[in-house]
């Protein structure tokens, strides 16, 4: 035992301290399930067994940011014990019942989680957590360096804990693995891992030893172990591995041996997968009991301690058993996309000033760029390619010379390593911009969008928020370089998510003042904002005929309003609504279409989410006929939404669309036959006008 450390062992004070939050941690256990067997509580998977992480909590500073395994019962009263006026066991009993004055999630979940304790709430996928603490721990050091106010200090150190099973998921592999390779590269990287090993995920066993064997000798990442269930193994052990992390500024991983005592949850029925004789041996380590012991060894009297506790708990959960819930959809949808569009407008007038030489797509935005990092000491560029080379097709080029490689920089090739960084670098006061190279890539990290970024407010009644604007490259049309992963065109898996911001500029001069509403409104409202840039028209010079460069737009000096379309032409007979590479094909097939006397206006959404209704049906309104030019799938795909607004909003008019198939993309010119077409408008227009 490693207990024997003279100036870091507990005394005997803080020994009856850290035995008060495993009591306190146990009852609400045993307090939750009552409240679920009254019918008022709604949670059940408890702490019991895992107590001993009130060590972890007391070798850290409430100062330190921690992102918390469902477990960490006892480290959150012991973390309270150490910031004043706060009444955890009140807080995590209103939790469990739902209640709207739960002061983190406000009876949206049962999280773990306190802006005041530095506590961020999880959601609960398992290690969706750690890619954020990654950047959480990137960004403690590197926000001091820039200037930016941060709410951790220089020296602070960043906690995330899981579960043994957790330790498999590829999340955690992956973050780990970027926390490592941040280390290798001498950054900064200051993170303690904390494994809490039951030896089960509920109940699947985990192999003897493996937790050790996987991570026990990885270069780069300092293993230390303890016995979670002895108080003072795993406090002198934890003392040990936080001094490590604060000195070092490197990533170490704490192993702690746990036991699970009650089940996985209050409805698990253990007997059916583990022996009486396991279930018995869990029990004889029960960490309260071996602290107990510990007191005992010491003179220290404990008895009527747990009963005190028992009586405490159970007072508070009879008076919050009937607190009053969230009582309606407004309330309880109101943090989910905070909006103030004056404000957002105001910030975004600050960047730009019109120019008058003509610019591509591509010119556009890393113009854009690089004046919102002059602005903006916070912003950071950051992806695959994106530093020395300026991007694959040169969207950044230039960017990190002119603002310097902390604020431009290379990451290594892991999307959801990427989506992590700004994960944390948002919560810490920075304004990410990364980018996913291609939409495609998206998909393998589309939980850290999903499931952390669009949630965090939510779980967080808007307490905390991860600003971020994800420029992606996407959709298809590339000449000479084809196939699906390039040209993918697959938008559904971001149009449902809560609050998401989704932009998708089509013209040089509009990316301009959507990149600028976009950083806005993650500035002002903490938006989480995806930027789809139609890589097809990044170098496009013309429009109808070579050399009319009518695809060019000089840099505009007003940024474009959140939600508002674009309308070209005033023709009376139809109106095109369509959106990226569609707004060129309908525009030429418009003015085909003119030519045989048929007049058309094109409506550019400019933006997926929020859609422009207001504009849609307007335009919809003025010719009665509307038919929908989407690139995107015909299943899932933009059309589906833009007939829903007309149908929701009572349009009367004829309504048509024509898509991309619900097909893969094929490489090579193949592409084209299902792919939305200049053709394909066209006839889809003749046919809509002459019903
Ligand atoms: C990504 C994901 N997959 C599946 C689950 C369902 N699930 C919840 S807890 C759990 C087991 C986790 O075991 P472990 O990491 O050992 O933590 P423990 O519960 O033992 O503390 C599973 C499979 C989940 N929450 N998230
Ligand atoms: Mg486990």
């Amino acid at each position: 035992m490693l207990g024997s450390m003279s100036d870091a062992s507990l005394t005997a004070e803080r020994l009856l301290e850290l035995y008060d939050s495993q009591l306190g941690s146990r009852h609400l256990d045993l307090a939750a399930r009552w409240l679920q067997s009254k019918g008022r509580g709604f949670y059940t998977i408890g702490s019991a067994g895992h107590e001993g992480n009130a060590a972890v909590a007391a070798a850290l500073r409430p100062d330190d940011p921690a992102l918390l395994h469902y477990r960490s019962g006892a480290f959150f009263l012991e973390r309270a014990r150490q910031v004043p006026g706060r009444r955890p066991l009140h807080d995590v009993l209103l939790g469990v019942v739902a209640a709207a004055s739960e002061p983190i999630a406000g009876g949206r979940h049962k999280v773990f989680g306190s802006r005041p304790m530095n506590v961020l709430p999880q959601t609960s996928t398992i290690a969706s957590h750690l890619p954020r603490a990654v950047g959480v721990a990137f960004a403690i050091e590197r926000a001091a360096r820039l200037g930016v106010d941060s709410p951790w200090p220089r020296d602070a150190i960043a906690v995330c804990s899981f579960g043994d099973a957790s330790a498999n998921h590829s999340t955690a592999t992956g973050a780990i693995n970027a926390a490592v390779n941040c280390g290798y590269q001498e950054l900064p990287m200051p993170l303690l891992f904390v494994c809490e090993d039951n030896g089960i995920g509920i109940s699947v066993r985990t192999p003897a030893g493996w937790v050790r064997a996987a991570y026990g000798s990885r270069p780069g990442l300092e293993y230390f172990a303890a016995d979670g269930c002895d108080l003072v193994d795993a406090y002198d052990t934890s003392v040990r591995a936080v001094e490590w992390v604060r000195e070092h500024r490197r990533p170490a991983f704490l192993h702690l041996r746990t036991v699970r005592l009650m089940g996985h949850a209050g409805s698990d029925v253990e007997a059916a997968y583990r022996t009486p004789a396991e279930i018995a041996a869990s029990e004889a380590a029960d960490p309260l009991t071996v602290t107990a012991r510990l007191l005992a060894e010491r003179g220290i009297d404990a008895s009527g301690l747990y009963e005190a506790k028992q009586a405490e708990v159970m007072a508070i959960a009879e008076e919050v058993a009937y607190a009053p819930r969230l009582s309606s959809a407004r309330e309880v949808m109101a943090p989910l996309a905070p909006s103030r569009p004056t404000a957002v407008a105001g910030e975004a007038i600050k960047t730009g000033i019109a120019g008058d030489k003509p610019l591509t797509l591509a010119q556009s935005i890393n113009k854009c760029l690089g004046e919102l990092l002059e602005r903006h000491r916070e912003l950071l560029v950051f992806g695959e390619d994106v530093g020395r080379k300026g991007g694959v097709y040169g969207v950044t080029r230039g960017l990190q010379k002119a603002a310097g490689g902390a604020k431009v920089f290379d990451t290594i090739l892991d999307e959801q390593a990427i989506l992590g960084l700004a994960l944390g670098t948002g919560v810490a006061g920075m304004l990410p911009v990364p980018e996913i190279q291609y939409l495609a890539y998206l998909h393998n990290a589309a939980d850290q969008l999903r499931g952390e970024a669009s949630t965090l407010s939510f779980f967080s009644n808007g307490q905390y928020r991860n600003p971020m604007v994800v420029r992606i490259a996407g959709y298809a049309y590339q000449k000479g370089f084809g196939g699906h992963f390039h040209n993918d065109n697959a938008v559904a898996a971001l149009r449902d998510i809560p609050g998401l911001v989704v932009a998708s500029p089509s013209r040089p001069d509009d990316a301009a003042g959507m990149l600028r509403t976009c950083v806005a409104a993650a500035k002002v409202d903490g938006r989480v904002c995806v930027f789809l840039e139609p890589i097809a028209l990044y170098h496009a010079r013309d429009l109808h005929s070579e050399g009319d460069e009518g695809w060019l737009a000089p840099y505009p000096g007003d940024p474009v309003p959140l939600g508002r379309g674009r309308t070209y032409g005033a023709g009376g007979d139809l109106t095109i609504v369509t959106f990226g590479n569609g707004v060129p094909m309908s525009l030429r097939a418009a003015r085909r279409l003119e030519e045989a006397g048929i007049g058309a206006r094109v409506l550019d959404l400019r933006w997926l989410a929020p859609l422009p209704v207001e504009d849609l049906l307007r335009e919809a309104r003025a010719t009665g006929r509307v038919l929908i030019a989407d690139e995107t799938r015909r299943s899932g795909g933009v059309s589906e939404t833009v007939l829903a607004a007309l149908t929701d909003h009572g349009f009367e008019g004829a309504a048509a669309r024509v898509t991309s198939e619900d097909s893969v993309i094929p490489l090579g010119d193949a592409a084209y036959h299902v792919l939305l077409s200049q053709d394909g408008i066209h006839d889809a227009a003749l046919k809509l006008v002459r019903r």
